[in-house]
């Protein structure tokens, strides 16, 4: 018997040490899918109060017994209370931190987990409704969910704490997982049968790290705009404010950086985009649904009108042009290596969500993630310094030549470099190829912050380790003119989430889902129906005109 046992053991260890896609594939293609079926609490909720688990403080449980959520308790608590540094004055040199977390737990279960990430710099216990990227929420739909604030407080400053940095980047997904499952089991008397993982911006980051990393806990992970490269688009902002600042007014001596293009200029860019490329997917109907043939096509230089005074309409200057066309080319050092990926030329540039990337966010957001929580050493004056460090004013602040490589480094204190913490360590994701599990990437062509253009890259990358396998496992859906995770001139509601867990559950393929605009975002064009429906398509088919009605997604097919 002891001789067999370890002729298995043989067998397992040398089946996990062939690196062969074949293999691998052999392996998951025989699995069946299989759904989760539902539960019931066995024990009363207060019992929770004892719940018992290595590091963790169970705070408080409350029974809301329904309204707009199904009945369901809620389990507030923290992990792994300790001390570590602080940002003086701001947060005291001694700060306390911890991986504070809550749990909601439906009475009628659907035998499900759904971890959820949240986004920014997290630091927030946001409530775990499961709110989910295109419409719905996981909390409503029957599933526990978890969410954290991922080991610190509000603001950038625990930066200066290396732990803070790390449980933020990955380790907090890594101790509040098992704890959530144990206390699922605790309170159902069951491990959840399926787990899935989701979220959008810096959530999508996470989606993707835990794809990477924690592929063994999870059958499905939904990924949103996700900023994989976050530590480069960070830069790459506070990059872009830099070149704004060139062609900008002056308010109180300092460049106004919002100045640089106004709405209507946007506008106008966006307007000469859909005269190029509206048209190329067989329909004049305000999107651009073949963005990469557009990406070839369109010139700035040629396709906007050319004027000699800023103030003069329906026109822009050469310098903001030149300025315009940087921007998209994406951030690169004095001497042109890049520091992030490109951007597309899309219509949905005229959108809010736009300006608030490029204008606000790059001068009040990005700079403590850059300077305190991304760089090594961490530079206190990009908080200190405020818009003189965003601007480099007279050398003082952020140079993208000196300052850019701290992404990449480490010292004695802090061991592990920005890069490495914040982006998944194997962007091939073998572990989750190996086991069968999905992953569902969804991008607005609009982004500001987060370039499609990554993902696609990222997506090409794998396409070329697994190609016509990599459908088998992966799939990257992009939305035409959505702006950062919702947004834009865009049919931005859709149900990718129902089709991941029908892909991971009845091995149902998500090749084509339905997309309409949301009712509420005035950015939707007057003269796009309210009934519209588009298809989203599988990567890299785009949706193309058949004839008929125009808003009606039957009218497409993806090709
Ligand atoms: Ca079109």
């Amino acid at each position: 018997m002891k001789k067999i046992t370890s002729i298995i053991v043989c067998i397992f260890l040398v089946a996990f040490a062939v690196d062969d896609v074949g293999a691998k594939n052999r392996h998951h293609r025989h699995k069946h899918p299989t759904e989760a079926v539902p539960g019931v609490p066995v024990i009363d909720y207060m019992d929770l109060l004892d719940f018992d688990y290595p590091g963790t403080v169970i705070t408080e449980v409350i029974l809301d017994e329904g309204g707009d959520m199904p009945a369901h308790c809620i389990v507030k608590g923290f992990m792994n209370e300790r001390t570590g540094i602080g940002f003086p004055p701001i947060t005291p040199a001694a700060t306390t931190y911890a991986i504070g977390f809550e749990m909601r737990l439906p009475t009628a279960w659907n035998g499900r987990y759904f971890y959820q990430a949240n986004g920014g710099i997290d630091g927030a216990v946001v409530p775990a409704y499961g709110n989910i990227s295109g419409g719905g929420s996981a909390l409503e739909m029957g599933f526990t969910v978890i969410s954290s604030d991922t080991g610190h407080g509000g603001g950038p400053f625990f930066g200066m704490d290396h732990q803070a940095r790390i449980d933020y980047g990955y380790n907090a997904v890594a101790e509040l997982t098992p704890m959530a499952k144990s206390l699922i089991k605790n309170y159902y008397g069951k491990f959840p049968d399926k787990s899935y993982f989701a979220g959008c911006s810096n959530g999508g980051r996470h989606t993707m790290v835990a794809a990477s990393r924690y592929a063994d806990e999870y059958d499905g992970f939904f990924a949103g705009s996700p900023g994989f490269n976050l530590p480069q688009a960070a830069i790459a902002q506070v990059w872009g404010a830099q070149q704004y600042a060139t062609i900008s007014e002056y308010v109180d001596g300092r460049p106004d950086i919002s100045s640089s293009f106004s709405p209507e200029d946007t506008a106008l860019v966006s307007d000469a985009v859909l005269a190029v490329c509206d048209g190329i997917d067989g329909v004049v109907d305000g999107m651009v649904s073949d963005p990469l043939t557009c990406q070839a096509l369109f010139n700035i230089n040629r396709d906007v009108p050319t004027c000699e005074d800023p103030d003069e309409e329906e026109c822009l200057t050469y310098a903001q042009k030149s300025v315009l066309a940087r921007i998209h080319a994406g951030a690169m050092t004095g001497s042109g290596d890049p520091v992030y990926t490109h951007f597309l030329w899309d219509p949905g540039i005229r959108s809010n969500n736009w300006r608030f990337w490029e204008f606000t966010a790059s001068r009040s957001l990005d700079p403590g993630a850059v300077g305190l929580i991304f760089s090594v050493p961490p530079d206190p004056n990009c908080i200190f310094g405020g818009l003189d460090w965003v601007l480099n004013w007279n050398g003082t602040g952020f140079d993208v030549d000196r300052d850019a490589p701290k992404i990449y480094a480490t010292d004695d204190t802090y061991t592990e470099a920005s890069m490495s913490f914040m982006t998944p360590p194997d962007l091939l994701m073998k572990q989750l190829y190996a086991r069968g599990g999905k992953l569902i990437v969804f991008h607005g062509t609009s982004d500001a912050v987060f370039s499609v253009a990554d993902t696609i890259n990222w997506y090409e990358a794998l396409s070329a380790r697994y190609r016509r396998r990599t459908k088998d496992f992966a799939r990257l859906f992009i939305i035409p003119g959505m702006a950062h995770c919702s947004g834009g001139p865009a049919c931005d509601r859709f149900d990718l989430f129902h089709a991941l867990v029908d892909w991971v559950e009845k091995g149902i393929e998500p090749d084509t889902v339905t997309a309409w605009p949301n009712p509420d975002n005035p950015e939707v064009p007057s003269d796009w129906s309210p009934s519209r429906t588009r298809p989203l398509c599988s990567y890299p088919a785009v949706p193309v005109y058949q004839g008929g009605d125009l808003e009606d997604d039957s009218s497409f097919r993806c090709e």
